[in-house]
């Protein structure tokens, strides 16, 4: 059917009508509705920096720009729809390109958030974060604050400035997301480009798309107009199901990582134990493999108390299964289970604030 102008007068006519007359039920009027009497959540924006306030010279610039650049109450005043879906307020926790994280900051950032969660006049929080170690964050918050009010972070991967940002509806969807009470008890969540994803699983896999978030198990869900979607729920222990407690954590121990190639020599794990590294992170090939080249510095480190955790360079689809590539029982090490490298340090981190033991880390890394 061709859309003539008499056609397309007499379908807006009907729209308006629609819209117009009373006692029509909800779904006949648009966007989101909030009844008269329903009190809107009270959710909280902690503004962390990142591309998500960043600003770049021209709207052709998606990928140049400087990251951190936009302060908190300019970011909520540029989506003034966020009032549609809750009260909500700003705070300027960092204004930093996530990639400049450390552990002082994640555990700033997660005092803060379990503190908010504890008030009765906060019933969500929406983090926004730089892309690059957002998932970390999001780990991290996910296995230390106790709580199941909605946590979710949120970034974009080009700043408001840019033709087509993506920021101001990631940003929408986090509220919406952080104002659902179907949201409650389902760990920190990530929304980006329409999905909700668990902040345990997801992982940024490409360097300059939208659509860059994925988790290799899936979604959990949408927010689609406001509304959020579910179609599964997380199967790992997290916040009020966790051993940790960000409130009784003052430090973290020194973990690193150190990449498995071909040609790789044991230097760079050496290096990082003499530097204090209380765990080295493995991100190996395959399966966790360890190059023959490796292996005796790894026995060695291990024989000096420092634990070796088998993760891989290949992010998503599988997990390192124990006493495969290597003798792990044997060698007293553990397998990071599907966690990547970045994730599996935090773990571990937090894994020697309680225990020295490989078996009860062991146990973390498939329960958590
Ligand atoms: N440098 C990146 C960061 O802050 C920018 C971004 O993608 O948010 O993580």
């Amino acid at each position: 059917m061709t859309l003539t102008p008499t056609r397309l007068m007499s379908a807006l006519g009907c729209a308006l009508a629609l819209t117009l007359l009373p006692g029509l039920p909800a779904q006949a009027q648009t966007g989101p509705t909030q009844t008269a009497t329903a009190k809107k959540a009270q959710v909280v924006i902690l503004a962390t920096g990142g591309t998500i306030a960043g600003a770049g010279a021209s709207a052709a610039n998606s990928a140049t720009y400087q990251a951190a650049k936009v302060p908190v109450d300019k970011l909520l005043a540029s989506v003034p729809e966020l009032g549609n879906l809750a009260q909500v307020r700003g705070e300027q926790v960092f204004q930093i390109a996530s990639e400049s994280f450390t552990n002082e900051h994640l555990l700033q950032l997660a005092k803060r958030v379990s503190a908010l969660a504890k008030q009765a006049d906060v019933d969500g929080i929406v983090i926004t974060h730089g892309t690059d170690t957002l998932e970390e964050t999001a780990f991290f918050l996910n296995l230390t604050v106790r709580t199941t009010k909605p946590i979710v972070v949120v970034g974009s991967m080009r700043p408001g400035t840019a033709l087509s940002a993506d920021g101001a509806l990631n940003l929408y969807n986090a509220v919406a997301t952080a104002a659902s009470p179907a949201a409650a008890g389902k760990g920190v969540l990530v929304t980006m480009n329409d999905e909700i994803n668990t902040g345990r699983d997801v992982t940024k896999a490409a360097n300059i798309r939208p659509d860059a978030f994925k988790s290799p198990w899936g979604p959990l869900g949408m927010v689609v107009e406001g509304q959020t979607y579910w179609f599964r729920a997380p199967a790992k222990r997290h916040t009020v199901n966790s051993e940790f407690d960000i409130d009784r954590i003052s430090s973290l121990p020194q973990v690193d990582i150190a990449y498995g190639h071909g040609g790789v020599s044991p230097v760079a794990y050496q290096a990082l134990a003499a530097s204090g590294a209380k765990a080295l992170i493995h991100a190996g090939t395959g399966n966790g493999s360890v190059s023959k080249d490796v292996v005796p510095a790894l026995r060695e480190l291990r024989a000096k108390g420092v634990q070796v955790i088998r993760s891989s360079r290949i992010d998503g689809g599988g997990f390192v299964i124990r006493n495969a590539e290597q003798p792990d029982d044997q060698y007293d090490w553990v397998v990071a289970h599907d966690l990547n490298p970045q994730k599996a340090r935090l773990l571990a981190a937090l894994a020697l604030t309680q225990t020295q033991n490989p078996k009860t880390i062991q146990r973390f890394f498939l329960e958590y």
